[in-house]
Order: structure tokens, then C-alpha cells, then sequence
């Protein structure tokens, strides 16, 4: 797998204690054929040994979960594309959307499928994280209802894990909340919470979800738009506390996934005619911000 943030190391060290062997692809690994990655749950600290690899390594790779930031993913991909086999699948679990197509039109001869998930986990520290809360996680690839073989092994590893018939909606929901969220929270440098607590915020959330609403129809995706201001409120709700990762991002200093959020948004909003000036607005102002 590639990608070794909170995400990640959650996925591999489950699927690794559920017997499948996962190997951690590391850009330096010094030599090291395992890392030690440490997961905290309910106060109680657990250390476990994964196998890992440079990226420079040899051999097949017959299936490669990807967890890396969005605007990663494709230089990763293509450092080890010579590993890749005419029928290897690749599951791409990040923020944003729009990196599939991207890869389906360079690497037509894999099999791509996407997953988006609701666990909540952070990085303490590099392969340190904490596992906050137990959510729901969803793999599907467009068109396909039927799991492939592969997905039994995700189900037993992976708790509240199911097989979405209907992927692309469920992509669609989760870029429809980031994109009300996460730019507004950067921007503002303010917790979740905020966007409904103070009322200017709250207002230029509603704004926001229209526009999205609108976009999300015209891409069809109707059920995404109707309720979108209550998703987003649960959502708001739900993680009041939470900086957003876009927030985390620029408090660290790192690049935001914008391009993948309110960019893909903006690209679908221009391909059906439909202005969408508050979230051109956000876009511009997280982009003076960003690296
Ligand atoms: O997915 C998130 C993120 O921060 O990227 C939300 C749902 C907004 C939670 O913080």
C-alpha cells in the first residue's frame, strides 16, 4: 500500500491482523523490511509490526491501496507503475474526486475502484495514530454491484465496511460536504463547529450548499442535492470539534487537496454552465494561501 498517514496505517494494520499480507511501500525505507506502527483505540495503545519495502523494490503488485494525499497519488502510482500487472486493482481511499478518471486515462489496464470512509483517525506522529471514533467505509467502482473476490478480505478486516453498488453517489456526498466545509474552515482558521455556531459562517454555508446542490443535480446526482444544507449541518454537528484536514493542511504547512474539492466541483459546474461564484470565490482564496 502507499500512503502511510492516519488512514493508512488504520487499513493496513487491519487488514495486515486479518491475515492479509500488506506490505507499506515507503518512499525512504533505509533498508527496513518492516515499521512498527503504533494505533491508540480507547486509551489503550497497541504497537504492530507491519511488512514494509522502498518503492524502488521488485515483484508484482497484484492489489495496491492507495491512501496517499489526492495530488500524490498519481506520481506515486507511476513510480511503481513497472510492478503493475495488466489486472491489478487499485483502491484509491482520499479526499476529492477526479483522480480516477485521471488514472483510468494514464493506466488504462488497471482495474481502479474508489472507497470513502467516516473512521475518524489522525497522525500523532509519522506511523503514530489515534483512532478517534468507529465510522462507515464504502468501496465500489462505477457500474460494478457484484464485489470482486478481493472485497471479502476488506469486509472481515475492516468493520462497518460494505460494497456500494452505487459508488460515484456516495463520492459525490462526501465531495458536496468537504467542499462546504473544509475551504471555509481553512480560510476562517476555526473548528467544524464554528460554520453553524457563528451565524455569518453558518450563512455562507447555506450559500455554498446551494451552489453545490445545483452542480451535484446537473452531474446527476439529484438524491446528493436534495437535504444537502442538512447533511451538512449533521456533519457540522457531528464534528464540531474537528479541525478539517484542508485546516490541518495549511496549519502544517502542507499542500490543501483544493484542486480535488472545490476545483473538481468548479471543472463540473463550467461543463454544464451553471455559475458558482461563492465557491470560485473560496477556491481563489485558499489558493493564495496554499503552497
Ligand atoms: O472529511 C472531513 C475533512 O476534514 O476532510 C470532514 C467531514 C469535514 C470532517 O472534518
Amino acid at each position: 500500500m502507499l500512503g502511510a498517514g492516519a488512514m493508512g496505517c488504520l487499513f493496513a494494520t487491519a487488514l495486515h491482523r486479518s491475515d492479509c499480507a500488506t506490505t507499506l511501500l515507503l518512499r525512504a525505507s533505509d533498508g527496513r523490511e518492516t515499521v512498527q506502527v503504533v494505533v491508540e483505540r480507547h486509551g489503550r495503545s497497541t504497537t504492530i509490526e507491519l511488512p514494509a519495502a522502498s518503492v524502488a523494490a521488485r515483484g508484482p503488485i497484484s492489489h495496491l491501496l492507495v491512501t496517499t494525499k489526492a495530488y500524490d497519488a498519481h506520481h506515486a502510482i507511476a513510480t511503481i507503475a513497472h510492478r503493475l500487472r495488466h489486472d491489478s486493482k487499485v483502491l484509491l481511499m482520499m479526499n476529492g474526486m477526479g483522480l480516477a478518471d485521471e488514472l483510468r486515462a494514464d493506466f488504462p489496464q488497471l482495474h481502479i475502484y474508489s472507497g470513502t470512509t467516516t473512521e475518524g483517525a489522525y497522525r500523532l506522529a509519522p506511523l503514530h495514530v489515534r483512532h478517534a471514533g468507529q465510522g462507515h467505509t464504502r468501496i465500489g467502482q462505477p457500474g460494478t454491484t457484484t464485489p470482486p473476490a478481493w472485497f471479502h478480505q476488506w469486509s472481515r478486516a475492516v468493520a462497518a465496511c460494505q460494497w456500494d453498488g452505487n459508488i460515484e453517489e456516495a463520492l459525490w456526498l462526501k465531495l458536496a460536504i468537504n467542499c462546504a466545509i473544509n475551504p471555509l474552515t481553512a480560510v476562517y482558521a476555526c473548528r467544524n463547529g464554528e460554520l453553524a455556531s457563528r451565524p455569518e459562517l453558518a450563512a455562507r454555508v447555506d450559500q455554498l450548499c446551494d451552489e453545490i446542490a445545483l452542480i451535484s443535480s446537473a452531474a446527476g446526482q439529484p438524491r446528493v442535492a436534495t437535504g444537502l444544507r442538512r447533511s451538512v449541518a449533521q456533519v457540522i454537528a457531528a464534528t464540531a470539534d474537528n479541525r478539517s484536514s484542508m485546516l490541518q493542511d495549511v496549519q502544517d504547512g502542507r499542500r490543501t487537496e483544493v484542486d480535488y474539492i472545490t476545483g473538481y466541483l468548479l471543472n463540473t459546474a463550467r461543463d454544464f454552465g451553471i455559475p458558482a461564484p461563492h465557491n470560485a470565490a473560496l477556491l481563489e482564496s485558499i489558493q493564495k494561501i496554499d503552497r
